[in-house]
């Protein structure tokens, strides 16, 4: 623990979680607190990658914007200090009166990014709602305006248990809308070095998107089409791969259903039909077939540029499908690509977990008639759940590390549902869009602040391929490096909601050791009822979290700089006797969407006079959505986020980068910065969120940015499921502007 007394300067070791990279950290620290963060050189397997999120850990840890003291909001719009007790007490006796009044269902929580600063915190605002029996109707988190359609579609193809076959040694990929030397998503570690060692190791790599990113700059082929018709070239990818015979006859035969369905269903995407729609050569179509089919091993993997128009849990499904065919998955004999240390010892056949319907639809919610899912409930309705009368009603929000007022879709319509809560809580660090808004914000404890341990990256992998886990056994733990600064009044987000709900005489059970997800269980976990009359300890969460794992915690708490523990036996094992499970290839609501799909020519947004442009997302280096927006080390002379345009389109309308701009779609505007990007395909803007001012608040494109979110609109389109809306390809067009 921190050493307080005077002109001590030491060097500490721990986990930094500004993202879910989980870096390895050095950080040096003096007179208690945390001066310099670098990367743990000593790591085994990071070798001392850091981002600068990171570095500047200790800027967002001292500034002087964080929130030390619950702050509660007075009628004026001011806010006052107040300790923490009476702060619990207020929260507590006001949602008591909403549920004596309304009923458990007029209170939500929303956990958001913020609350990766220990992995309890992302987890227990379900088990809140399920102490408060209306679990999964109010447990409303980011994954359903993220990329949901990965369980979704893992459901209905099944999940193949010992995993993908490995990046590092792959010798093809393909990467649909996702970028991950910036975002770390499916390459955990130094993300950068690790794709260009494995394309110098071989890999020929792949990447579809509209942008030539930091990912593409090692590719065998860029693909740049227009957004949003990633599902029809991933089709027409299938087509060539299924047409000529280059599919794995004998993994399919032993391992899935469907394929006369699917072939079926990919037949009418021909090379030129794809081309013709997507706006590319059919030439890249056959040449991304071939050569992803003639590698001897790879992987196709989605994220959010897939995802946000609106298809994706069909390209997941059809990146799942291309893995099968092309047997793709880790055999018997083989090592486990995503081994366990810290989660369940378990034995891994390799065999699926059979595939199942992640829906209800005997349970629709209020808003939409969506049907209850496995990925809780749908997000992008929870401004109508505010905003709409009646029985259900959402009168209370609990926001833990999240921030609604930029990040849900429609922000216009988010911040009048926020405004119109009877309370909402906040539990921050910063006086966030979100927090300006709030009754009480609570200040958590800040990722130094707390021990960390990498048990949560591993069970990431739970959420479909290309989004956690380690190639190899490798696990860490760290105690916290540094106290919150001296004098003040935080709670990390998991203790508020224990306080909480002993204060309503609620129970929390915590479920932290899940190996699974939906109904694709590795091993069932292990409930933790936390006792009312005792707080457990952070650590007590910690050992219940890894309860029953393959090596015990403490001896992973052992190896300060994190620890391969190679000596484990990863052989996957053959498919048990016993087990039927097959993957499904044809799955009917999958083959009926990509009908669809043709039948409106890719996309149902396109291009059009009036709205030429397509928006698409990009996250930005420096920022973890809008985690980073109030640390100076990071925004440098910069604190906006520019719409970045293709260097034609700019000249075609007489404008320059540093131009004020108005974006305008059919719902909404807002202004930006135009800022050329000639590595962007002609006809998109891509332009970083969780930016800007909130509704009611003066527009500060220069400043404070510009709220993509204010161009979605909530209800126009939406997936039929978990009811995303649209957040990719929106047709936008830009005028000139002025600041004021
Ligand atoms: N237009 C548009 N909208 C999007 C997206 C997009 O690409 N475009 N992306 C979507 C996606 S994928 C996601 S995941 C969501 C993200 O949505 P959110 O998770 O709601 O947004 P963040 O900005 O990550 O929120 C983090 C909050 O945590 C606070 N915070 C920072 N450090 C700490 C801490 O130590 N403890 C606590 N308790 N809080 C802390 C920050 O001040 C901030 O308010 O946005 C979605 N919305
Ligand atoms: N530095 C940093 N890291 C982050 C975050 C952050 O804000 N900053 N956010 C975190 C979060 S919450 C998430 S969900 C992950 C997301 O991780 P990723 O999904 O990898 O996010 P991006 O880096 O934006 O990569 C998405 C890519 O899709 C492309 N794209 C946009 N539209 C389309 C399209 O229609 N089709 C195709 N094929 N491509 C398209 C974009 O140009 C972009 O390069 O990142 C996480 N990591
Ligand atoms: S924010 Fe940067 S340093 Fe921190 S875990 Fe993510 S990649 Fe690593
Ligand atoms: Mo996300």
């Amino acid at each position: 623990m921190a050493d307080s007394r005077t002109g001590t300067s030491e060097t500490r070791y721990g986990i930094c979680k500004v993202c879910w990279a989980g870096c390895p950290v050095e950080v040096t620290v003096e007179d208690g607190r945390a001066t310099r963060v670098a990367g743990d050189r000593a790591s085994p397997i990071y070798g001392g990658y850091t981002c600068p999120k990171g570095r500047a850990m200790p800027e967002a840890h001292y500034s002087p914007t964080r929130v030390l003291h619950p702050r509660k909001r007075l009628g004026d719009g001011t806010y006052i200090e107040i300790p923490m007790d009476q702060a619990l007490a207020e929260i507590a006796a006001r949602i008591e009166g909403i549920v004596a009044e309304h009923g458990a269902e007029a209170i939500a929580v929303y956990p958001g990014n913020g609350n990766l600063t220990n992995p309890i915190n992302p987890v227990i605002g379900a088990m809140f709602i399920m102490a408060m029996g209306t679990f999964p109707d109010r447990f409303f988190s980011v994954q359903t305006i993220d990329q949901a359609g990965k369980v979704i579609a893992q459901a209905l193809h099944g999940r193949w248990i010992p995993g993908p076959q490995p990046f590092s040694t792959a010798k093809s990929w393909i990467m649909v809308g996702t970028n991950p030397v910036i975002s770390k998503q499916g390459v955990m570690v130094n993300p950068g070095q690790t794709v260009k060692q494995a394309v110098k190791d071989g890999m020929k790599l792949i990447v579809i998107d509209p942008r030539a990113t930091e990912s593409t700059a090692h590719a065998f082929l860029h693909i740049a089409p227009q957004p949003g018709q990633d599902a029809g070239i991933l089709a027409g990818i299938l087509r060539v791969i299924l047409t000529e015979g280059l599919y794995d006859a004998d993994f399919v035969a032993a391992n899935a259903i469907g394929i006369e369905a699917l072939k079926a269903a990919v037949e009418p995407f021909t090379p030129e039909h794809v081309a013709q729609v997507a706006g590319i050569s059919a030439e890249e179509v056959v040449l991304a077939a071939r050569t992803f089919a003639g590698a001897q091993s790879g992987c196709v993997v989605t994220a959010t540029g897939a995802h946000f128009p609106l298809h994706g849990t069909l390209c997941e499904y059809l990146a799942l499908s291309l893995n099968t065919v092309c047997g793709r998955w880790v055999r018997a004999g083989e090592p486990h690509s995503q081994p366990h240390v810290l989660l369940p010892d378990v034995a891994i056949h390799a065999q699926p977990h059979a595939p199942y319907q992640p829906w209800d639809y005997s349970k629709t919610s209020r808003i939409n008639a969506l049907p209850q899912t496995v990925v809780g409930a749908p997000t992008g309705t929870l401004p109508d759940e505010i905003l709409t009368p009646g029985p259900g009603q959402v009168r209370a929000l609990i926001c833990s590390g999240s921030n609604p007022a930029v990040s849900l879709p429609d922000q216009n319509r988010a911040g009048r549902a926020l405004a119109a809560l009877d309370l909402l809580v906040a539990i921050d660090v910063e006086m966030s869009n979100t927090a300006r808004m709030a009754d009480y914000v609570i200040p958590d404890r800040m990722a130094l602040e707390t021990p960390a341990c990498s048990q949560f990256s591993e069970s990431m992998k739970y959420y479909g391929i290309w989004t956690g886990g380690y190639e190899q056994p490798y696990a860490q733990y760290a105690p916290a490096v540094v106290e919150p600064p001296a004098g003040s009044d935080t709670v990390e987000s998991w203790q508020f909601f224990y306080e909480l709900a002993k204060r309503l005489g609620k129970q929390i059970t915590y479920f932290g050791n899940a190996a699974g997800t939906g109904q694709h269980w590795d091993k069932p976990p292990v409930p933790f009822p936390l006792p009312l009359d005792q707080r457990p300890t952070t650590e007590d969460m910690f050992e219940a979290m890894c309860a029953g794992s393959r090596v015990p915690l403490a001896e992973v708490k052992r190896h300060i700089h994190g620890n391969v523990f190679s000596e484990l036996d990863l052989t996957v094992l053959p498919r048990a006797r016993d087990c039927t499970a097959m993957l499904q290839l044809g799955d009917p609501t999958m083959m009926a969407e990509l009908a669809a799909v043709f039948a409106n020519r890719g996309d149902t947004a396109n291009p059009s006079a009036e709205y030429p442009l397509l928006l698409i997302p990009r996250r930005a280096n420096d920022m973890m959505n809008s985690i980073g927006r109030s640390n100076p080390k990071l925004t440098g002379r910069r604190t906006h986020n520019p719409a970045y345009l293709n260097p034609a389109d700019l000249e075609r309308l007489g404008m320059a980068s540093g131009d004020i701009i108005r974006i305008r779609s059919e719902h909404g505007e807002i202004k930006g910065v135009a800022e050329a990007e000639p590595r962007l395909r002609p006809g998109t803007l891509s332009m970083s969120h969780c930016f800007g001012t909130n509704p009611d608040e003066e527009d500060d494109p220069l400043g404070q940015g510009g709220c993509t979110s204010r161009l979605m609109d909530a209800n126009a389109a939406y997936d039929p499921v978990f009811g995303q809306p649209r957040m990719g390809a929106i047709p936008v067009r830009i005028e000139p502007a002025t600041i004021a």
